[in-house]
């Protein structure tokens, strides 16, 4: 696959999110990038020259393209992290799509306060988080127990790990940080395995954290 000569990946100014597993892949496979983090003040002006108005987005040789799943195949194709075997992608995309729905169920409660984003915690909590652990729990064991796909680190991984750090960190009010563990403990020790990987202890390495 021939390597573009310039990439840029637009997406919010944190660790985490839609936006990370690119982030990780680019850096893990030695492809150079430009990161650039949006800060929420520069957003609005931003904002319509994104397609669909969102973010992350891919900017290749000056052409852009949106929706994380889609980005992540693609960089996940230029750095090795995405199976060439048609049957392991395939297993690739499950996991990446399975965790793309729960990233859009979770989404709307972001922006209710008080009592109604706790009634709405409570109904995911109920429904879609622990039908998504559960489901991806049962996938890991069934394909060996370490990764998602062809035996080896991919970005299904790298997508699993965004999902599972932000429901175990603390940061969202009404979801138990021991949600994973509670729910999916081969998905925490997922977690710590992939965290241990050299290529993310050495992305994550670069940050103050
Ligand atoms: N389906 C899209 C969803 C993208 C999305 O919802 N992005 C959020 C951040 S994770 C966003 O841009 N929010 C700001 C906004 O909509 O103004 C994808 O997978 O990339």
């Amino acid at each position: 696959m021939p390597m573009p000569k310039s990439i840029k990946l637009f997406y919010f100014d944190f660790h985490g999110g839609r936006g990370e597993t690119a982030r990780l892949a680019l850096s893990i496979g030695g492809v150079p990038f430009a990161d650039e983090r949006v800060k929420g003040a520069d957003w609005p002006m931003l904002k319509p020259s994104m397609p669909f108005g969102e973010l992350p987005v891919l900017e290749v040789d000056g052409q852009r393209i949106s929706q994380s799943n889609a980005i992540n195949r693609y960089v996940g194709q230029l750095t090795g992290l995405y199976p060439d075997d048609r049957w392991q992608a395939a297993q690739c995309d499950e996991v990446c799509c399975a965790v793309e729905a729960l990233n859009d169920a979770l989404g709307p409660s972001f922006s209710l306060k008080g009592d109604e984003q706790k009634r709405e915690r409570e109904r995911l909590l109920a429904g879609s988080i622990p039908r998504c652990l559960k489901g991806l729990d049962s996938l890991l064991a069934q394909r060996g127990g370490e990764w998602f796909a062809s035996n080896r680190l991919t970005i299904a991984d790298l997508k699993v790990i965004e999902i599972t750090g932000m429901l175990s960190s603390g940061r969202l009010d009404h979801i138990p940080a021991d949600i994973v563990e509670r729910t999916a403990p081969a998905l925490a020790a997922h977690r710590t395995r992939v965290l241990a990987h050299p290529g993310v202890r050495a992305y994550y390495a670069r940050f103050d954290l």
